[in-house]
Formats: C-alpha cells, sequence, structure tokens
C-alpha cells in the first residue's frame, strides 16, 4: 500500500463497524494443522468429528491470499509439543481417555509432536518461507510463546484471527490478546469446531457486551475492507 491513507479500511463486524489501519495488523491462522484437520490426528483420538472443520479452509485461504497480496503481516501457529514432552504439563498428557495419547504413535507421527507429519500445516494454507509460524504448547499463541515479542516488533496493534478450533485455542488466543490491548477481529466463517454449537456460541461470546474481548466478521467483509483500502491508492 502506497500511503497511510491506502492503509485504512472498515470492516463491517459487530457488536460495530471498525477501522484498522493494516499496516498496524496482522492475520493470524490458529492451529490448522493436519492434527486436528485429519482423521489420525490428535483432534479424532478425542473422538471429534473431523470433517466438521472443513468449513473454514476457504475462508481462510482468501483472506490469507488478500493479506499476502496487501504485504500484511501473517503469522501463523501450531499447538504441539517437544519430542521429549518436557513442555507438555502431565495434566495435559493424561487428560480424558483418548484413543492415542499426545506422544504415541500415530498414522501420521507422534501425536501433537513438533516436526511430525501431523503437527504440520495443511498444504491448502502452508506458510510461505516469509511468514512467521509460532510453536505453542498451550491453547493460547502467547503462552510460552514469542508471540508478543513479535507483535510488538512489527508495531502490530489490531489482529484478524482465524483458525480452529473457535472455542479453544482461538477464543483461548483473542482473550489473552485482548487482556494485552490488541484489537482482534474474529473471522466467523473462518473458524470452526467440532461442536457447531460451541462455534456459535464461541463467537457469540467475544462480540457480547459490546465486543467484551473482539468483534466478529465474515471473510466476505474483511475481503470487502482490504479491496476498498486497495482502491483508495
Ligand atoms: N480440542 C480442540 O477443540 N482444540 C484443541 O485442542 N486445540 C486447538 O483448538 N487448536
Amino acid at each position: 500500500m502506497a500511503n497511510s491513507s491506502d492503509a485504512v479500511g472498515k470492516i463491517v463486524a459487530e457488536p460495530e463497524p471498525i477501522e484498522l489501519d493494516w499496516t498496524k495488523t496482522a492475520l493470524v491462522i490458529i492451529d490448522m494443522q493436519r492434527d486436528f484437520m485429519e482423521p489420525g490426528g490428535f483432534g479424532e483420538t478425542l473422538g471429534n468429528d473431523v470433517g466438521q472443520l472443513a468449513r473454514a479452509v476457504q475462508p481462510i485461504g482468501s483472506v490469507l491470499s488478500a493479506a499476502r497480496d496487501t504485504g500484511m503481516l501473517v503469522i501463523h501457529t501450531r499447538e504441539g509439543h517437544l519430542p521429549d514432552l518436557s513442555d507438555a504439563p502431565p495434566a495435559k498428557i493424561e487428560r480424558g481417555a483418548p484413543s492415542l495419547r499426545i506422544g504415541d504413535p500415530g498414522p501420521m507421527g507422534r501425536i501433537l509432536i513438533r516436526g511430525e507429519a501431523g503437527h504440520d500445516i495443511i498444504p491448502e494454507l502452508y506458510p510461505l518461507d516469509s511468514e512467521i509460524v509460532i510453536d505453542k504448547p498451550g491453547k493460547g499463541a502467547f503462552y510460552a510463546t514469542e508471540m508478543g515479542d513479535v507483535l510488538q516488533k512489527y508495531g502490530i496493534e489490531n489482529l484478524l484471527v482465524c483458525g480452529v478450533t473457535t472455542e479453544v485455542c482461538v477464543n483461548t488466543t483473542v482473550r489473552e490478546a485482548n487482556d494485552r490491548g490488541y484489537r482482534c477481529v474474529v473471522i466467523a466463517d473462518g473458524c470452526a469446531s467440532y461442536f457447531p454449537e460451541f462455534h456459535e456460541m464461541g463467537l457469540k461470546m467475544i462480540k457480547a457486551q459490546g465486543g467484551i474481548f473482539g468483534w466478529v466478521a465474515s471473510s466476505a467483509a474483511v475481503l470487502e475492507a482490504l479491496e476498498t483500502s486497495k482502491t483508495l491508492a
């Protein structure tokens, strides 16, 4: 974008429209990993229907493509643990009765372990070499990661957030970001949950009470705002 006036876009959002300076905005794509999206990964070991998440791929892809065109900072996150499990709390590993536990060998390598095939991001949304990938041991993107330092380094004040799952890693990250002073706009159709009702309520919780955690917009509204900004050039 050529100058500062090109860089401001107004997104039709709930609970109200929001104007963002794109030069201070990052697209954050949460955990679009094979471990959550495909059969044989962590999500399925928990008893989930992973097919529920596929609907978010195309909307994320279109926003990712537009963000790349504008030169916006793009950050991908991945949930996962070190091979020796030293960053995986026993309380997380021992939780519930999954068919395979974190670290167990599965069809896409060890479940939720960094460097394994299942830990990688799905091909449709694969990061460019120039994009940032944040590896996180928890549900939130700020806990035990360099996320805060990266955002500060690039002068980021606003986050466009999408990914999976709506009520778990997306909501946790948005809550962490909101407490740190970031304006978060969650892309509704760019998020998905194994439980459609949790997706719906997860978005409602963000935008309720005047936007207690942030704003919610459709991918079409984000694309429209980016497109309108570009025509100002
Ligand atoms: N289980 C579930 O819904 N989600 C996760 O464990 N991680 C993320 O949301 N990425």
